[in-house]
């Protein structure tokens, strides 16, 4: 299995691997706003809805026959704590976007998830190879408590970019924030400018 190295994005906005206030962890910490939410693995639909061309429902095999790829990512936790080397495997942004046929007039996206948490990202930066629809860990199924059977990954911005257990994402024409970007974390969350609050 070929796997895609991304731990060189940091290059991308001029900052060392490792981002500023960040401490290395080998652990992979679990943050979230409640408990681990449950689901029906036959009920789980995950749809696509808003400024596309094809709106989209899907099972998790109709979602796995995506076109799919593994990459190693770095994880930073607006908290303090990055991870190295993650190995994520499933469906990259851009794919999904080809599976949907984005219009022209959308430029913001937002994220939905099982535990009612959001996430919002301005198109541009989501339409990008590293960001992910993943279900799979270090090549297993990604654990329950990060997020599986489906999560995002958003390894150029702060991890509550990345909505755990997400089911839907929706395509928006004007920008709109989600559950922590109300509450006071930054709406940008570059890790390399330290936006962590707003
Ligand atoms: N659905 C959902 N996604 C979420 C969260 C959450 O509470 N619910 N927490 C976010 C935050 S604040 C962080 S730091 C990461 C943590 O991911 P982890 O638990 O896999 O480390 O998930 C993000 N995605
Ligand atoms: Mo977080």
């Amino acid at each position: 299995m070929s796997v895609k190295d991304v731990t060189d994005l940091h290059e991308e906005f001029d900052g060392e691997r490792l981002p500023p206030g960040q401490r290395e962890t080998s652990k992979f910490p679990v943050l979230s706003k409640g408990s681990t939410p449950t689901y029906d693995p036959d009920d789980w639909t995950f749809t696509v809805t808003g400024a596309v061309e094809n709106e989209l429902s899907l099972s998790m095999d109709e979602f796995r026959d995506l076109p799919s790829e593994t990459q190693r990512q770095d994880f930073h936790c607006v908290t303090g704590w990055s991870k190295f080397d993650c190995e994520f495997t499933g469906v990259t942004f851009p794919a999904l976007m080809d599976a949907a046929g984005v219009q022209s007039d959308a430029v913001h996206v937002m994220f939905h998830a099982l535990d009612g948490y959001t996430t919002n990202l301005p198109l541009d930066q989501c339409a990008r190879e590293e960001v992910m629809f993943a279900w799979g860990y270090d090549g297993d199924d990604l654990p329950r408590e990060h997020g599986g059977p489906l999560r995002v990954v958003t390894p150029h911005r702060y991890a509550y970019k990345g909505a755990k257990w997400v089911d839907g994402v929706e395509f928006l024409t004007e920008p709109e924030r989600g559950y922590w970007e109300k509450r006071g974390y930054s709406n940008t969350a570059n890790p390399w400018n330290e936006e962590r609050y707003s």
